[in-house]
């Protein structure tokens, strides 16, 4: 049982009479993209627009990994301001049966019949929104926002879909984020900090490359770990426990690499990390100079850390995933110089199955990288953030 008694109340104050109230659905798939997505959208919408949350999830145990707090006996808690609540069957509507002014079915979950059929009674219909998975595909722009109304009752479902460019509904990032990330790298202390506490080792020295480590299991890692061991400048690989720890084991020749564990080869210095509380994760991005992250809000993440990073889309049937692949190379690469352009190009498709990652080939161009991580930055915090999109359609919909 969690010692943080204050994070849980079993039975939450009730909301002030002017607040609006959010339901959010949210079933887990695999991995942990869709509560990742979920968790921080319903913290957002509760601290930056003072929403009276609700997140149903259907998988605690996953959701648990994000957030320690979560006591995993209790149907019913509030944490960080959002009452979680243990969507145990995809029948059941939740303890209390009230709909709430704006709900939003996540990754289209499909809601409870029984609270639909209570949304189609409310007075004032609520704001229904699917909220769709993130792509940077242009079609995306125009099927945003568009309505499809229910087939048996008055009620009208909006398709959001957040995207990486204009007219979408862009992604998500908290206001706070930029002045945290600014404040990490500007504090050398708190940087040394945070490497004795994660890695037990001080900040390697600046001539260092630090690489942080999340992805899929990948036929890749290996040529890239052998390419980083023999490289001429040392590298330091952090890498979150997870699904390349058994590939990191057999290429240091070890039985195990779990959390807390530590090797060398030649240039090469791998950890092994705890998987650490969503909260956290932004740390390990901003103490890397490049970042391989995965899925949907690792990605995002990645790009609101501007530095570098490689992206290991999810795997979808015969090649879906490459064209998704591309569609964000092309907002990310743009106004790249042919060579530089090209060697991202290569390694990022190489590290998504086509073809072998030529490190040298790619880092050579890091200093290009890093300035167009920054930029790319700028442009995609001009589309809007998805929290402020979405409570703008719930304004326009609700007056
Ligand atoms: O875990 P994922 O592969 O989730 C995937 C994707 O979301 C994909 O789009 C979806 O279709 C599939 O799930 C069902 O990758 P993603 O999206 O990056 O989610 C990982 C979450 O884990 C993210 O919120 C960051 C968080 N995380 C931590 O909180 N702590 C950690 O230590 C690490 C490594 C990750």
């Amino acid at each position: 049982m969690p010692s943080n008694a204050s994070a849980h109340q079993a039975h939450p104050t009730p909301p002030a009479a002017d607040t609006l109230s959010c339901d959010l659905f949210c079933a887990v798939i695999d991995n942990f993209g869709d509560v990742g997505v979920c968790w921080r959208l319903a913290r957002q919408l509760s601290t930056e627009y003072g929403w009276q949350v609700r997140l149903l999830v259907d998988d605690l145990h996953t959701f648990a990994r994000l957030c320690p707090a979560l006591d995993l006996a209790l149907a019913r808690q509030r944490i960080d301001g959002v009452v979680i609540e243990h969507w145990r069957e995809p029948m059941h509507a939740g303890d209390a049966l009230t709909v709430a002014d704006i709900v939003i079915e996540a990754f289209a979950c499909e809601l409870p019949p029984a609270y639909v059929a209570a949304m189609a009674r409310r007075q004032r219909s609520p704001v229904w929104v699917n909220l769709e998975y993130l792509s940077a595909e242009d079609w995306v722009a125009e099927c945003h926002l568009k309505p499809s109304p229910h087939t048996r009752y008055p009620l009208t479902k909006t398709f959001f879909f957040p995207g990486l460019g204009p007219g979408t509904g862009g992604v998500i990032k908290e206001r706070s984020l930029d002045d945290a990330r600014r404040a990490f790298e500007s504090d050398a202390h708190a940087r040394d900090a945070w490497w004795r506490e994660t890695t037990g080792a001080p900040q390697p020295p600046s001539e260092a490359t630090v690489v942080s480590l999340f992805c899929y299991e990948n036929p890749a890692v290996d040529g890239l770990l052998e390419q980083w061991r023999d490289a001429a400048e040392p590298l330091v690989l952090l890498a979150p426990e997870g699904r390349v720890s058994g590939a990191l084991a057999r290429f240091l020749g070890l039985p195990a690499f779990g959390p807390g564990a530590r090797a060398e080869r030649g240039a090469l210095r791998a950890h092994s990390l705890a998987f650490r509380p969503q909260p956290e994760f932004d740390k390990l991005l901003w103490a890397s100079d490049l970042n391989f992250v995965r899925g949907e809000d690792s990605f995002v993440r990645a790009q609101w850390a501007c530095r570098p990073f490689v992206w290991h889309i999810y795997p979808q049937a015969d090649a879906a995933h490459l064209p998704k692949l591309d569609a964000a190379l092309a907002h990310y690469a743009r106004g790249l110089a042919p060579a530089p352009r090209a060697a991202l190009g290569r390694f990022w498709h190489a590290w998504n199955g086509a073809g072998t990652p030529d490190w040298a080939d790619f880092w050579r161009h890091r200093d290009t990288y890093r300035t167009r991580a920054a930029a790319w930055a700028g442009e995609l915090a001009a589309v809007g953030d998805l929290a402020a999109n979405l409570a703008e359609l719930a304004k326009s919909q609700l007056k």
